[in-house]
């Protein structure tokens, strides 16, 4: 098997990484490798879901008002108890919890980790894949317990960032600043194997990812940009549309396929008057990932996702983000030069 025979293991190339800084503890290597675990773990409950039972509803809302299902509440807890006791994290945040997490006491360690346990939760009854995002920033100073403050850092501070797919496969897609590795998990051994190195994102594709049941809501620029999608010929005829609805399935097929995904802002709802993603555990490890693969993420009026500098834990924020030249031209429009 291709993935077996390259041999490279995820904790390989972590360490690898650590070898890039030559000032490096080795906390980091071993916050991702807890990480890792936590994705094993999860990954095999993903696939005993609907074995074991798990599937459906809890019976609960989080702080977006949204039903947590087993799943999210599973994938949560398993991040939370790796990460709390690791050694290596101060402070944390999850989509799924109102405040800040603390870590255990004495277990302080000089980082922060935001995530989305589960994110596209609502597909895990289908089948359809869904995955853990999770953005990783060095604690502002101090010691002891982590503050709000050295969460609401901008993406750009960012030491580490990536995502775990949970589908046909399960994927880990991570960058710490040095470019973007993936690794597949082959379960006959329980290990990641390096599947795709040095992943860039095609400068231009033929693919749009967006919710365009919203279009009537959106405001002018967005849907003149994505008309343009439509009919534009450009040599090579016009775009298609790819929709999962899971942002990070979304996103991980237009990283290697090419494409641009859209969440804009909306005119019409309050709710999303800022677009429907977070900041914090969504656009901006996403953003980071990109723009180290070579494409770009921006809101959609025209602000670099990693620039933004952020006010609460769970603040929205319009997306834009793929590959380079599609969202060039999406910028284009929105600064009314197309
Ligand atoms: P869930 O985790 O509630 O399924 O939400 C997923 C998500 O945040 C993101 O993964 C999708 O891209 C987006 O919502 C889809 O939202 P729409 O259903 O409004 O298109």
């Amino acid at each position: 098997m291709l993935v077996k025979r390259k041999g490279i293991t995820v904790s390989r190339q972590i360490m690898d990484d650590q070898m890039l800084h030559p000032g490096a503890t080795g906390e980091l290597t071993g916050l991702l490798n807890d990480l890792v675990v936590a994705g094993k773990i999860i990954s095999a409950e993903v696939n005993m879901a609907g074995l074991a039972d798990i599937l459906g509803q809890s019976g609960r809302t989080n702080v977006q008002g949204e039903n947590v299902q087993k799943l999210d509440e599973f994938a949560n807890q398993t991040i939370k108890r790796r990460m709390e006791q690791c050694g290596h994290v101060c402070v944390m945040t999850s989509e799924e919890d109102d405040d800040i997490i603390p870590v255990l006491n004495g277990y302080e360690g000089n980082y922060t980790i935001a995530f989305d346990p589960m994110d596209g939760s609502t597909n895990i009854d289908v089948n359809v894949s869904v995955g853990t995002i999770f953005s990783i920033h060095r604690r502002l100073d101090g010691t002891g317990q982590g503050s709000a403050t050295d969460l609401l850092q901008r993406g750009s501070e960012q030491v580490a960032a990536g995502y775990i797919i949970y589908g046909s496969s399960t994927v880990m897609v991570y960058t710490t600043g040095s470019g973007v590795y993936g690794f597949t998990l082959d379960p006959s051994v329980g290990e990641f194997f390096l599947s795709h190195p040095n992943i860039t994102i095609p400068e231009h594709s033929l693919y749009y990812s967006v919710n365009e049941a919203y279009a009537n809501h959106w405001f002018d620029s967005t849907r003149r940009y994505v008309e343009y999608l439509k009919q534009a010929d450009g040599g090579n005829g016009p775009y298609s549309l790819r929709y999962i609805g899971s942002l990070v399935s979304d996103f991980h097929r237009n990283l290697i396929k090419g494409g641009v995904f859209l969440y804009p802002r909306d005119k019409k709802s309050g709710e999303k008057s800022e677009g429907k993603l977070r900041l914090l555990y969504e656009a901006a490890p996403l953003a980071m990932v990109v723009e180290q693969a070579g494409g770009r993420a921006i809101t959609d009026d025209g602000r670099r996702i990693l620039d933004i500098e952020p006010t609460s834990l769970h603040q929205r924020v319009p997306l834009i983000i793929g590959s380079k030249k599609d969202v060039d031209l999406a910028e284009k429009f929105l600064n009314g030069e197309m």
